[in-house]
């Protein structure tokens, strides 16, 4: 009985988990330079409706965020860094590795300074 059970609610899930349209955005954060402006990310991106996943490569400044399209968009998950944390933010359109690399390796000074001035955390 038990196991019938859980087979129903395996199905449920699935069901649901088809009927939401999951999609992947890379947003570019320059001034996420830190494990400390990270965990600042962190906190806006995941009180954000809709976001299931959230990856972070702060070498490259990115977060990768895996989002229901009903409930967000990469739009609003910008605005609330710029809201909360004033960190301005770029959707990286290209979606390959390599693409992405020589997106990051475009523009690699400006960066630098980047989060000193915003984040309290202790820099290297
Ligand atoms: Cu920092």
């Amino acid at each position: 009985m038990k196991k019938k059970f859980a087979m129903l609610a395996v199905c449920l899930v699935m069901a649901v988990v088809a009927m939401a349209e999951r999609q992947t955005v890379q947003i570019r954060i320059p001034e996420m330079e830190c494990g400390t402006c990270q965990a600042k990310v962190e906190k806006v991106l995941a009180y954000e409706k809709g976001v299931k996943d959230i990856k972070y490569d702060i070498k490259k400044r990115t977060v990768t965020v895996v989002y229901e399209d009903k409930q967000t968009s990469p739009e609003k998950l910008q605005e609330a860094l710029l809201k909360d944390l004033k960190y301005k933010s770029t959707i990286i359109a290209p979606k390959t590795e390599k693409e992405v690399d020589a997106t990051n390796a475009a523009k690699p000074q400006e960066e630098k300074k980047g989060c000193s001035a915003t984040c309290g955390g202790n820099h290297h």
